[in-house]
């Protein structure tokens, strides 16, 4: 047994040494970029004057849509966003212009001197508005399955209502950035904070007109993403980029706390209006919903988001006859983006919602009435998906096991009779979360992999690593297949010379994707050496095949003789003497992924994540605050390549989760703007929020329809348990208050107007 487990940044996090970009000394002749920011949400560019700016002392160039030398567009799924505005801002904080400069100082200072007259517009804010408007990128999506009119016609029992989420702040502790260095010729390296190198190298080579291969991209570690960089890091990498061809020199784009939180898009809010037929029992069968969301100034990924939503409507239920529809608005706020979850947790909010009310309403226990709607294996999916291996019931029943349920319930109930001023709740969610990237394309991924001459490696994927730890399970992989330790194997930065063409490290597929591809190439890697191992052990008097050598441990020796061995520093010499190839190419792509958006017909994921959550909270009705005072969680994980890496990932999502539902806030004055926009005014989760216990248990079920190893994607799944406490609020709340009626997020200022009883 290892004294520590794997994790190759653990080490260098902990001692400050971890490398970010804009860490590193300004290079000579480094230019600074500061910006001038659009003053409105909406308007129309009348004048734009940079002479008086551009004259001080200092300034070497303020660039703007007219020094674009390609295309003015950075759109990618749908052409819509320019790099500047040419006439119309269609948010606050929208780039208008770039100051270059010696320093930051004098290009801030100058960014005041920029003259600028515009004609102020109706900015629309409101998703309703929008929707009304018919403001979509594209036209409504639809899936649908069964009958619903009919089924609702002949339902024991109806329900109807309107259910609303709010956005929320990725709060990466790295901001947006990017250092752009040009290179001989019309070269040009970005090193940015990216999810997704592809996009920005093609995105930049247009806004530029140079071919892709002139445009090289890394990208070394990211503090943090959560979705914030998949897209979002593109505009400021191309604006440095511009920057860096235009002048010749180094430019660094670096945003502040402030500015980052002002200008840059965040979670979409949605705004869902369903209709669930049900029987006595509880049991679903039918629903229909419109999932409307709220996606800002341009498309960005906003329709892949609520077609993830979309996807994800009925949860862990399985219904029968179901209507899922979908509409993103256009409106002007930056540019609503991917957040871990990517629109699922915004859909599974409706339907644990809808059955939060059926138990109330027929007064059942919220966890069987879970159960009775569970899926089983078997099922279908709305959009036509068979569900495989899935027993949400079983895994309910593990839940109420490991958290005495029937014991915390009657522990709740006489607290609450005991107590005036303080409530407690319960609150349970299930999870069964689709994992593969629903663009069917994305789901592909490479490696490259050297051993060096003493049998050290060198691993570059197309995964970004962002604190996931992408790279040490990666190396793991490879670990597994050469039989050497994670210590040998070096995870480069991912680089666009090394492995081109990379998906975005998304869809929580990180893992799953390059840790595939990085096994393929460490196979073909084995499977030039072990020809030389049978020649090596010949010489020690072993008769053996190829297929008898095992790799364990940085040893090489026999299955039929063990004890004559020699190591695997020494196989890579003597394969290297021989001429034997000692690096690989690992190409891997998802099987059997597809999605007709059409028709609303398709296999979008290669398989599920399931789990449950459980939280028991106390509110305090004077100040409205709440403590999460346990919180159980049951999740199918098969085959882990590291439980200490997965836990870290499910308690930070579940943490990030209840932030969202319970404290985080963003407010918005009349004119567009975000008014938290720095940690003083906008409160995330910290230490002190943890639940004073927290018990996770992983089931290594499902590890037969899973992915690298028997392994299950772990970024995003876990993100759904931190519903459980908004449940938990809200039954507490109603415990004092039996028509309440809670706010999302359940801030004590929500939870304080919901027991007003009017
Ligand atoms: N990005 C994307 C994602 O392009 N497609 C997806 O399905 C997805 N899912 C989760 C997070 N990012
Ligand atoms: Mo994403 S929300 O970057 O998986």
């Amino acid at each position: 047994m290892k004294k520590y487990p794997d994790h190759i940044s653990g080490k260098l996090h902990l001692t400050g040494a971890s490398r970010f970009i804009g860490d590193e000394v300004p290079l000579p002749g480094m230019l600074h970029a500061k910006f001038l920011f659009a003053p409105v949400a909406h308007g129309r560019i009348k004048r734009l004057d940079v002479s008086r700016a551009a004259s001080v002392p200092g300034i070497v160039r303020i660039v703007t849509a007219a020094d674009v030398p390609g295309a003015n567009q950075i759109g990618h799924v749908i052409k819509d966003e320019p790099l500047f505005p040419e006439s119309e801002i269609m948010y606050f904080g929208q780039p208008l212009a770039m100051v270059l400069a010696e320093d930051e100082i004098l290009a801030e200072n100058a960014v005041k001197l920029i003259e600028l007259d515009i004609e102020e517009l109706e900015p629309v804010l409101d998703v309703d508005a929008a929707d009304e408007r018919g403001e979509w990128y594209v036209p409504e999506r639809k899936i649908e399955c069964g009958d619903v009119e009919k089924a609702l016609q002949e339902a024991e029992f109806t329900l109807s209502g309107v259910t609303e989420s709010a956005g929320q702040e990725h709060f990466y502790m790295e901001s947006q950035r990017c250092r752009a260095v040009p290179g001989e010729g019309s070269t040009l390296t970005l090193c940015t904070a990216t999810q997704s190198t592809m996009e920005v190298q093609e995105v930049m080579s247009h806004v530029l007109g140079l071919p892709a291969h002139h445009i090289i991209i890394d990208v070394p570690r990211l503090g943090g993403a959560f979705g914030g960089k998949e897209r979002a890091g593109t505009l400021w990498a191309c604006l440095a980029g511009l920057g860096a061809f235009l002048t010749k020199r180094p430019v660094q784009v670096l945003l502040t706390r402030d500015e980052d939180m002002k200008v840059t898009g965040k979670r979409h809010p949605f705004k869902s209006k369903w209709r669930v037929g049900f029987d006595a029992r509880g049991r679903i069968s039918v629903y229909d919903i419109e999932l409307i969301s709220n996606g800002g100034a341009y498309a960005d990924l906003s329709i892949a988001i609520l077609e993830r939503a979309m996807f994800h409507a009925e949860n862990a239920c399985h219904i029968p006859n179901a209507r899922i529809r979908g509409r993103a608005c256009r409106t002007n706020l930056p540019s609503n983006t991917a957040f871990r979850g990517f629109g699922a947790p915004q859909g599974i909010f409706v339907i644990e919602s809808v059955l939060e009310k059926i138990a109330e309403q027929l007064r059942l226990d919220p966890l069987e009435v879970r159960k009775i709607n569970a899926y089983q294996t078997g099922d279908l999916a709305p959009y036509g998906q068979t569900v495989k291996e899935c027993d949400i019931s079983g895994l309910l029943d593990r839940l109420a096991h490991t958290s005495d349920y029937e014991g915390l319930k009657k522990e709740v109930a006489e607290f609450n009779a005991a107590h005036n001023s303080q409530k407690q709740g319960l609150g349970i969610v299930p999870v069964k979360f689709g994992i593969s990237f629903t663009t069917a394309l994305l789901n592909q991924a490479s490696a490259l992999l050297w051993i060096y001459i003493d049998g050290s490696a060198s691993l570059t994927t197309g995964g970004v690593e962002m604190g996931q730890e992408v790279s040490t399970k990666c190396a793991i992989v490879v670990s597994r297949v050469l039989g050497i330790p994670v210590e040998k194997i070096r995870v480069e930065s991912n680089n666009s010379q090394r492995v081109g063409n990379a998906s975005p490290t998304a869809a929580s597929t990180g893992s799953d994707l390059n840790g595939h591809a990085s096994r393929i190439a460490a196979e073909k890697v084995r499977d030039h050496l072990l020809p030389v191992a049978v020649e090596m052990l010949a010489q020690h008097g072993v008769e053996c095949h190829p297929e008898d050598i095992c790799l364990e441990e940085g040893s090489v020796f026999s299955r039929i003789e063990p004890e004559k061995k020699t190591t695997f520093a020494d196989l890579v010499r003597e394969a290297y003497n021989s001429r034997v190839p000692l690096a690989a190419y690992g190409y891997y792509s998802t099987p059997g992924v597809h999605f007709d958006r059409d028709k609303g017909v398709g296999n979008p994921f290669h398989y599920y994540v399931c789990g449950c959550a459980l939280s028991q909270v106390e509110i305090d009705l004077l100040n409205g605050e709440h403590r999460v005072l346990k919180t159980f969680i049951v999740h199918e994980n098969g085959n882990s390549l590291s439980e200490e890496i997965d836990r870290g990932q499910i308690v930070g999502a579940f943490v990030q989760s209840a932030g969202w539902c319970t404290i985080e806030e963003l407010p918005l004055d009349t004119k567009g703007r975000y008014l938290a926009v720095n940690p003083s005014t906008y409160k995330i989760p910290t230490v002190r929020d943890i639940p004073e216990q927290l018990e996770i248990e992983l089931v290594p079920a499902g590890a037969d329809y899973a992915s690298v190893f028997g392994s299950k994607a772990v970024g995003e799944p876990p993100f759904i348990y931190g519903l459980s406490v908004w449940f938990a609020i809200q039954n507490a709340v109603r415990a004092a208050n039996p028509v309440a009626q809670l706010r999302f997020p359940a801030t004590p200022e929500a939870v304080l107007l919901s027991l007003n009883k009017e």
